[in-house]
């Protein structure tokens, strides 16, 4: 079963702890992993509406591990916030509902895993960035999220998809899908293809440096999408990170470059008009600005220097992913169209070029910053 229409939500969002009585559970969101629902209940003093997810489990083999990892991100954002007294804690972070038994999430009948959040109230994630605030804001967030993370006990957290944003891996495996070409869809897109296996040797400039010890490994979001992150309707602010899934341990460029790729584009992720894809300085900009007020204390020297790059290798390895998919068949990402994987795939390579274009100006505000 794939989308949200064959599940019965409602009778799901009974078993959890909500305030009053179940009215409507609609599908929500434009994500392209889980299955997202809005619940609205008749309020009785609480809350008049909770966000219900079906984690994706063949996306994320092991959903105990990943609720273990979510569990502790969460329990430890809030208390954090808590103690330096920001008055708004409850939004800020997100918490779990537990279900009437106690427990973090539910297994239903079908195997499906379920859990619940108490839904952010005035904000709202966004596809398509409409101003450098808006930028600005998301940046701020995704750096404080780091460092509000710096200090999490416990252990390293559980990699919920190993090698994940392992760009070489990805590389390795777009080239096996090419080698198969099951699909024979390799011949509908030849400039996509050349212009992926152009850039082979700059896909592992991340993850040997790891290894090598010259960069850090930090507890990471890995998922910094514009729309994962909630601004606020009326000021603009950031309120709250979401979609924690992937919080695990990872590099802070690859969240920085997440930002890159979907927050200075004024078209969307999938946007077939190749002429509207572009990265713009003025949004890039606000990024580092806002980035750098959560991160200076932090930063090393070389994780600084890397952030325009870090733009280009994300984008390229998202591109990368969309391209395999759509080799492999569609069997990852949700898709709305056939060609879906295939667009979005082409939107991502020409920002990739429009940062490459762009390198030298990006690296000159980075210095001055
Ligand atoms: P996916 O992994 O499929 O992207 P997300 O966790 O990002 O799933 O959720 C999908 C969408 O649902 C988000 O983009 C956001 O619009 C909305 N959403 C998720 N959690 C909340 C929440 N607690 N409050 C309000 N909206 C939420
Ligand atoms: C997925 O779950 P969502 O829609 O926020 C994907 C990201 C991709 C993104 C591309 C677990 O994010 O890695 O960058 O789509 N998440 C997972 O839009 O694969
Ligand atoms: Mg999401």
């Amino acid at each position: 079963m794939s989308g949200t229409a064959g599940y019965d939500a409602v009778t799901i969002a009974r078993a959890f702890s909500l305030s009053g009585e179940i009215v409507s559970a609609s599908p929500y969101g434009s994500g392209h992993i889980n299955d997202t629902f809005k619940v609205d209940v008749k309020p009785d003093g609480g809350p008049s509406r909770y966000v219900l997810q079906r984690i994706n489990h063949n996306v994320f083999h092991r959903p105990d591990e990943l609720m273990a990892n979510v569990e502790r991100v969460c329990a430890h954002a809030y208390a954090k916030l808590k103690h330096a007294g920001v008055s708004d804690a409850d939004r800020r972070t997100l918490r779990l509902i537990p279900t009437r038994t106690g427990k973090a999430w539910l297994v239903d009948n079908a195997g499906n895993r379920w859990r619940c959040y108490h839904f952010i109230e005035g904000a709202t994630g966004h596809d398509i960035v409409r101003s450098p605030k808006q930028a600005y804001a998301a940046a701020k967030s995704f750096g404080a999220f780091q460092a509000l993370l710096a200090d999490l006990p416990g252990g390293r957290l559980h990699e919920t998809i190993p090698d994940f944003h392992h760009t070489p891996s990805r590389f390795a495996r777009f080239q096996q899908a090419l080698a198969k070409d099951d699909h024979g869809r390799a011949a509908l897109a030849v400039p996509e293809i050349a212009f992926a296996l152009a850039r082979a040797h700059e896909v592992s400039v991340v993850v040997d440096a790891l290894r090598d010890g010259s960069l850090p490994e930090r507890v990471t979001h890995n998922d910094t999408k514009l729309n994962n992150v909630l601004l606020d309707d009326v000021t603009q602010e950031g309120v709250c990170v979401i979609d924690l899934d992937t919080v695990m341990p990872g590099s802070v460029l690859y969240d920085f470059g997440d930002l890159v790729r979907t927050s200075t584009s004024p078209a969307a992720e999938d946007e077939t008009d190749l002429s509207k894809v572009r990265m713009q300085l003025p949004l890039f900009e606000a990024l580092i600005k806002g980035y750098l007020e959560s991160t200076r204390v932090f930063l090393t020297p070389k994780e600084k220097e890397l952030l325009p790059f870090a733009g280009k290798l994300i984008t390229f390895e998202i591109g990368l992913r969309f391209l395999t998919d759509w080799l492999e068949g569609d069997i990852y990402f949700k898709i709305k169209r056939p060609s879906h994987n295939l667009d979005r795939a082409r939107t991502q390579f020409k920002l990739v070029e429009s940062i490459e274009a762009q390198l030298p100006a990006m690296q000159a505000l980075v210095t001055s910053a």
